[in-house]
């Protein structure tokens, strides 16, 4: 069964040792968790990844690789390829291995009940970083590590109200979603849908995933192109759906920035470059250097000490004169 699992997932996980990591070093009962004793010399986490899906996972994956180094975590990696059944699978993997602490993302909110109370069931303690699950039992994750995603919508809805203040004619919004059924598609899109409704001129006339990814971005902003005449805003829950829905408007001959203003949300660089060129009128950033503080609260949660439930990240948003000022020093 174990060589089942391994099989099945070699196509999408990638397994890392840490560097220069003893592995038969681990003092204690391996994933025994909060043992109340002695200090783990070495603690052992399963990472499960969403995928490589836009330059904000890209970012999240080395922060959260170089944090483990830096921490002295061995750290065994896996990449999901944006299957839920993959992200399963490697946690599976992670509590037949006896690690000490499992992190992950969750590609999705539902379906994660039965997983997390075998790692429960395991004493294995489990940190959700990124994204949120539906659990109702949060007895099942130790914390929860990561930005308000309706706090992200809101802001981008709030800044579209400010920039037609006082219009009245009919602005026609197109949305691209983030991940159907992920956490911060769900509240990307109420928060922004929130922000807007007391304004009735601003109507989102067409609204589609487009899965976080450049390429099925454009190819969604193509499909809006010709079935809507009139597009005056696109909202798109990630700069990645946004450069890809850049290319798409500029392929039709129209002006990204000015014939249809652009809002997203992450602030990578290559979203920031595109800000600061005008194609870009506003980014809402959700910050993806989650390792040092996973890997703190990691350290924490093995050892048996108390962790806050909800640990929240700060973020900003930016124009295009900030993004110029910003991009020189930007780390992602
Ligand atoms: O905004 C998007 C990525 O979960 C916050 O996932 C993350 C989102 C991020 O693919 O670019």
């Amino acid at each position: 069964m174990l060589k089942r699992w391994s099989a099945a997932v070699v196509g999408g996980v990638l397994l890392l040792g840490a560097l220069g990591a003893c592995g038969g070093e681990k003092s204690g009962d391996a994933g025994s968790g909060a043992s109340g004793g002695a200090k783990k010399d070495k603690i052992v986490m399963g990472f499960a990844q969403v995928g490589a899906e836009s330059g904000w996972r890209t970012a999240n994956t080395k922060s959260i690789q170089d944090a483990a180094a830096a921490a002295g975590i061995e750290l065994k990696f896996s990449d999901a390829q944006q299957k839920q059944e993959n992200q399963i699978k490697a946690i599976r993997s992670y509590i037949a291995q006896k690690v000490d602490v499992i992190a992950f993302s969750p590609v999705v909110e539902s379906g994660w009940d039965t997983v997390l109370k075998e790692a429960k069931d395991a004493k294995i303690p489990v940190i959700l970083t990124d994204r949120a699950v539906d659990s109702k039992d949060t007895t099942l994750y130790k914390t929860f590590l990561g930005s308000d995603f309706v706090v992200e919508g809101k802001k981008a809805g709030d800044w579209l109200v400010k920039e037609y203040q006082g219009k009245t004619d009919p602005v026609n919004i197109v949305e691209l979603q983030g991940t159907t059924g992920s956490a911060p598609a769900n509240d990307r899109k109420s928060g922004f849908a929130d922000a807007i409704k007391a304004s009735p001129n601003l109507k989102i006339i067409a609204s589609q995933t487009g899965d976080f990814t450049r390429a099925k971005g454009k190819e969604v902003m193509e499909a809006f192109l010709k079935a809507n005449p009139k597009i005056d805003v696109l909202y798109a829950h990630n700069d990645d759906m946004a450069l890809g829905a850049i290319e798409a408007i500029e392929a039709a001959g129209k002006k990204p920035g000015t014939d249809i203003k652009i809002i997203s949300v992450d602030a990578v660089k290559d979203g920031m470059t595109a800000l600061a060129a005008g194609k870009i009128n506003h980014i809402v950033e959700c910050s993806p250097l989650l390792g040092p503080q996973l890997m703190d609260l990691a350290k924490k949660v093995v050892n048996g000490e108390s962790v806050q439930p909800r640990i929240l990240t700060e973020e900003t948003e930016f124009t295009p004169e900030q993004a110029k000022a910003a991009l020189p020093d930007r780390k992602y």
